[in-house]
């Protein structure tokens, strides 16, 4: 009973520190939402769209306490990914705090997590903030569950990455939960089972008000221009469409050009990440382990993806998937239109994974030759042909043959008319090839060795009518 009466004066005094913390974080901010001083312009849909189209490809990091226990507990292997350990392992707040005690990323060094990304490719990074588990990766004013307070290690992860992340020219984003495992007005209370849909906390909106709202006002006011705020956890009871109108509308109020997902809201179809319609809230959709079947013009949508089968860092999760199975699927995903966000799991010392890194050096190999099929491309104009996939800039199809016809012809299915000439892109010379109409088809003849047994891109350059 004592323990219930502490619990409960426990939660009346951090409404009341948080209520103080936040007039004093949101008179800060007023003065500081115009990031770096300078008036965000107001810009169009597109122009916000813009840099993230032009990516086309970033990296997810998902990284906190739980790459300590690394998916087993108490001896035992958790089923699940490794960011899931605390639900289902069955873990108390209490204990899974332990795991916060053992976090010292003594090997974390943002600049090398930056240039891993760049150098692969990747023009954006979006980090886990704040997991379900409600720790928090920054020194947040209304919480002690954070790296700065509940951890040996004492430095803000965030502010690291967000110098990184300037220098190197890559766009910082946050990956935030609106679920929250540990925070009493949230799903605290329904151990053991804390993503126990059926459950509501008659205090949830206090949570929302007084911790989720001002969490996301220290993060979009203390780090910086971020690209984009990538909800999720919104599959919870007590979220509503409506509350995710209206934290989309809070966030681009606290920095007007910033992306939200659609995971925002309630709109997203499952894992498949689509929005059900443009009634609900956020830019683009979340397709998730899959890329849609089709290509889906006009459509903003980004698929996120694991290398092995954990989003969090997993001791024993050696699943990889091979280099050319992402490179092809980084491809494909471009030839639809999409984007694609692939993860890391970073290890509790603070080093990405050898096999991580292994594969990232590998696809920044193939896009130091073939990026420019894949930054800026848009969705084929040639559907999905057997041998590949297209990808198109301007007048510039790009093929990627993933197939490399044996007989050196490569059939695409356009007319020889619209063709002005026909190269490799990994040829500096860009040495023409020669092509041949057919009726619905040209052909290009081919040496007969693949330049790339991955994926050889080949460029059609179309007819312009200037
Ligand atoms: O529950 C999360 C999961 O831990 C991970 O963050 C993925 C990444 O998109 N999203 C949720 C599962 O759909």
């Amino acid at each position: 009973m004592a323990r219930e009466e502490g619990r409960k004066w426990m939660v009346i005094g951090a409404t009341v520190v948080s209520l103080l913390v936040a007039l004093f974080i949101l008179s800060s901010c007023s003065k500081e939402t115009q990031i770096g001083g300078t008036k965000d312009k107001v810009l169009t849909q597109d122009e916000r769209m813009d840099w993230w189209r032009e990516a086309r490809f970033g990296m997810f990091i998902h990284w906190g306490p739980y790459a300590v226990p690394a998916g087993t507990y108490k001896g035992e292997r958790v089923g699940g990914t490794g960011e899931w350990i605390m639900n289902n392992g069955k873990i108390p707040v209490e204990e899974y705090e332990k795991f916060a005690g053992q976090f010292d990323p003594i090997g974390f060094r943002a600049d090398e997590w930056v240039r891993l990304a760049r150098n692969a490719g990747m023009k954006y990074i979006v980090i886990t903030s704040k997991h379900h588990d409600g720790f928090c990766l920054w020194d947040s004013r209304v919480t002690e569950w954070d790296i700065m307070d509940a951890t040996p290690f004492k430095r803000d992860i965030l502010k690291e990455l967000a110098e990184a992340c300037k220098k190197h020219g890559v766009k910082l984003c946050f990956y935030h939960s609106i679920m929250d495992w540990h925070h009493p007005d949230a799903q605290a209370p329904f151990y053991p089972n804390y993503n126990d849909g059926s459950k509501s906390n008659p205090n949830f909106d206090r949570y929302v008000d007084t911790y989720l709202k001002l969490q996301l006002a220290e993060l979009l006011t203390n780090y910086g221009p971020i690209g984009v705020l990538w909800f999720d956890g919104e599959w919870i009871r007590d979220w509503t469409e409506p509350k995710g109108k209206d934290l989309y509308a809070y966030v681009r109020s606290l920095q007007p050009s910033i992306l939200v997902n659609n995971r925002v809201g309630k709109g997203r179809k499952g894992m498949e990440g689509l929005s059900a319609s443009d009634e609900y809230a956020g830019d683009f959709g979340t397709p998730e382990q899959q890329v849609p079947p089709e290509g889906l013009p006009g459509v903003d949508w980004e698929t996120c993806m694991t290398m092995n089968d954990t989003w969090g860092y997993k001791s024993y999760d050696d699943n990889w998937k091979s280099v050319e199975e992402l490179i092809r699927t980084l491809a494909d995903v471009a030839s639809k239109g999409g984007n694609f966000l692939l993860n890391v799991g970073p290890m509790p010392e603070g080093l990405i994974p050898p096999a991580s890194e292994e594969r990232l050096k590998a696809m920044g190999e193939w896009m130091a030759v073939n990026g420019e099929s894949i930054h800026g491309a848009t969705a084929s104009i040639i559907g999905r042909p057997d041998w590949g996939r297209c990808t198109v800039r301007g007048n510039k199809l790009y093929l990627h043959v993933f197939n490399w016809p044996a007989d050196g012809t490569l059939e695409v299915p356009m007319a020889k008319a619209e063709v002005e000439k026909a190269y490799l892109l990994a040829d500096k010379k860009r040495t023409n090839l020669p092509v041949t109409a057919g009726g619905e088809t040209v052909t290009v003849s081919l040496a007969s060795q693949a330049p790339d047994p991955v994926d050889s891109v080949v460029v059609l350059v179309l007819k312009t009518n200037e």
